[in-house]
Parts: C-alpha cells; sequence; structure tokens
C-alpha cells in the first residue's frame, strides 16, 4: 500500500476540516507556523498545507516537497504569496461562500452604527429605559444618505444588492471600473468620498491598500459621514480615525477589523461614536463550515485531479505529475 500524502497544519484550524482531510491523507500536525518545528526529514514528505492565518516564506522554503497551501478565508494576505508564486506553489482562498455573511454582518454594522441599536438595548437592560424614560432619539438616519463602496469585488456587490433594498443611492471605487454595475464610479477614493456621506471598505490588504482611510478621505467625507470598515483593519489610518471621531470630522464609524488584532486602540474604546465588533462578519457556523469544506475540497481536488477549485490569481497552476 502506497504512503498517503502528508498535509500539514500549524496551529488552530476550524476542526471540521481536519475531520475532512483525514478522509484521505495524513495530518500533520505543528503548534504555530514556524519551520524550527517541524525536522527536516519530515518536511520532505509534505506535500501540502492548510492554514488559518500566517503561513511566511521561512516555511514554505523549509517544505521542499510542498505543492499547495489551502487557505482559510478569501483574504489571503496571511500567507507569502509571492514566495509560494516563486516555488511554483499553489495558493488557495475560500471566496464567494461567505459573501451573504458577511455582506449581512456589514448591513448590521451599519444600522448599529447610526442608529446606535446596541447602545439602545444597553439602556435597557441597564433598567434605565424604566428609571429615565425613552432612549435619546439619534441624530444620525439611513434615510437619505449615499453609500460608497470602497471595493465592489464579491462581497462589496452583495452589501450594494442589500443596501438597494434600503433606497441608498450607491457609488463606488476600484482600481478599474466595472462593465456590469449601474452604480457611478469614482477614479479616485477622495472622490468617492466627497459624493457620498457612507464610506463602505471591503478591499484587501495589499501595499496598495494600507492606509488609505486617512485624515484628507475622512475629511472629504464630512461631518454627516459614517465609515463602516469591514475589509481589513490596515485599509484605516485608526489614529487619525479616533482624531475624526472626537472632533467632528466625520459622525460615527463601525468597525469589524483592527489593524492589529486582537488589541484594539484605546482611543477607539473611549468614543461613543463607534460601534465595535471583533472580527466576526462570516462568523456563523454555517458558513464557517463552508469556508472549511472548501479548504478540504480544494486539498481532495488538487491531490484527486491536478486543479483546485479556488486558486488565488497569482498562483493559477496545475500540479505537475510523473
Ligand atoms: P474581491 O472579490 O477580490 O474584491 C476586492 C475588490 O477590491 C475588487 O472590487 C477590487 O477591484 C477592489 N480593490 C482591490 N485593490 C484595490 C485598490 N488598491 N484600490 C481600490 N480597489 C481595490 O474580494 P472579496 O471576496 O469581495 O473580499 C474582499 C476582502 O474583504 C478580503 O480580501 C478580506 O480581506 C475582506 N474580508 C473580511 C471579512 C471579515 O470577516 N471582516 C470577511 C471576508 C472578507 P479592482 O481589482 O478593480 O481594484
Ligand atoms: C475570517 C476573513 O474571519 O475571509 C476572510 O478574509 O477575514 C474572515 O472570513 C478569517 O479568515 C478566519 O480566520
Amino acid at each position: 500500500m502506497s504512503a498517503k500524502t502528508r498535509i500539514l497544519v500549524p496551529g488552530f484550524i476550524r476542526e471540521r476540516v481536519l475531520e475532512r482531510l483525514k478522509e484521505q491523507f495524513d495530518v500533520v500536525r505543528i503548534e504555530r507556523a514556524d519551520p524550527a518545528l517541524i525536522a527536516r526529514s519530515e518536511a520532505a514528505g509534505i506535500s501540502g498545507a492548510a492554514v488559518s492565518g500566517r503561513f511566511d516564506a521561512a516555511l514554505i522554503e523549509h517544505l521542499p516537497a510542498l505543492e499547495i497551501i489551502a487557505s482559510f478565508g478569501v483574504g489571503y494576505d496571511g500567507v507569502d504569496v509571492s514566495a509560494a508564486a516563486a516555488h511554483g506553489i499553489a495558493v488557495t482562498n475560500t471566496p464567494d461562500v461567505l459573501n451573504d455573511e458577511v455582506a449581512d454582518t456589514a448591513i448590521g454594522l451599519l444600522l448599529n452604527t447610526v442608529r446606535r441599536l446596541p447602545q439602545a438595548e444597553a439602556w435597557l437592560r441597564e433598567g434605565r429605559w424604566v428609571r429615565e424614560g425613552a432612549f435619546p432619539l439619534t441624530p444620525l438616519s439611513l434615510r437619505g444618505r449615499k453609500a460608497g463602496i470602497y471595493g465592489l469585488g464579491r462581497i462589496g456587490l452583495a452589501i450594494a444588492e442589500r443596501l438597494k433594498g434600503f433606497g441608498i443611492e450607491i457609488a463606488y471605487h476600484t482600481r478599474r471600473p466595472r462593465t456590469d454595475v449601474p452604480y457611478a464610479y469614482h477614479p479616485s477614493l477622495t472622490e468617492l468620498a466627497e459624493a457620498v456621506d457612507t464610506l463602505i471598505a471591503i478591499v484587501p490588504k495589499t501595499t496598495e491598500t494600507h492606509r488609505t482611510i486617512d485624515a484628507a478621505v475622512l475629511r472629504a467625507l464630512g461631518p454627516n459621514g459614517v465609515l463602516i470598515n469591514v475589509g481589513r483593519g490596515w485599509t484605516v489610518d485608526e489614529e487619525a480615525l479616533a482624531v475624526a471621531l472626537k472632533d467632528g470630522v466625520i459622525a460615527a464609524a463601525g468597525l469589524d477589523v483592527f489593524y492589529d488584532e486582537p488589541h484594539v486602540p484605546q482611543a477607539l474604546l473611549d468614543l461613543p461614536n463607534v460601534s465595535l465588533l471583533p472580527h466576526v462578519a462570516s462568523a456563523s457556523v454555517a458558513t464557517r463550515d463552508a469556508m472549511a469544506d472548501l479548504v478540504a475540497d480544494n486539498l481532495h481536488a488538487w491531490f484527486d485531479t491536478g486543479v483546485a477549485l479556488t486558486p488565488v490569481p497569482e498562483t493559477p497552476f496545475t500540479r505537475k505529475t510523473g
């Protein structure tokens, strides 16, 4: 009997991924993605990997027979994709299966931010409704808002579909205009921010998106402005955001993602006009199960058929056999 294909799984991953991998593979677990944790002799027998989080060049270079890295999540910024591509290693992510969940959360976060629903519930639970009467009217409303989506990809489109149902006007900024949508295109983020009062960020973490939501963009959004970020914290200058929220440069913000997770700057925690979530946009059992299945399905497909199901654009490889 020939030996089973060996798959390395560093650090935490959903149990369902491990169960699905054990159907066909030998799973090698290490505590974290650190080459020091796997001896050279064992590293030489690893053909695939599944990861939720970091997988850097040092680990890639430590695994001479590695063919594929299946990453949990649609954003694959934790994987050194350039190093993988340079070694002919395929990288896969988990697109589409989370679009609706993340878009639902973006809308929930927008409503929480504008209508202060978490604060209203706290008011009730703390007995203030009984003692003090009605919760104060919210200065902000969704009515009449114009939304600008920064990143009109798979999830951005799903957010736009939902916003249409709220009767909200939609515009967007991406590097290249889309030809398949009726929404107004703005060639720069600042121009988008000037044209709208509600900016929703859902762009990947890349060198180009680093801290692009800065003081100037927030000024352009204006005093009635609301920022929602469900993409990556990397995209926001958090110091500038805290100042803008404190000084009334913009009205409010709703954030699911942060620059240095799980750490949230005290300056943001101290503000009353920001709604904060601990990176939960895709975090339902059903959606995380679908993501887990796609991680496993990519590895099964690669070793069964030679083709990954959802390779990232930088590594459009097929399996070299023989
Ligand atoms: P996608 O389909 O690849 O869409 C990305 C969009 O961003 C595209 O419209 C792309 O358009 C645009 N974009 C990329 N670079 C840009 C730049 N430099 N300037 C302007 N626009 C840019 O990705 P997706 O599936 O929608 O996911 C988007 C991101 O959301 C993920 O990468 C991940 O980081 C984040 N996310 C977060 C959560 C969460 O739990 N909070 C969950 C899922 C995803 P162009 O290429 O034309 O510029
Ligand atoms: C997950 C995400 O929280 O898919 C993404 O890019 O940010 C989220 O869906 C994350 O990947 C799981 O660790």
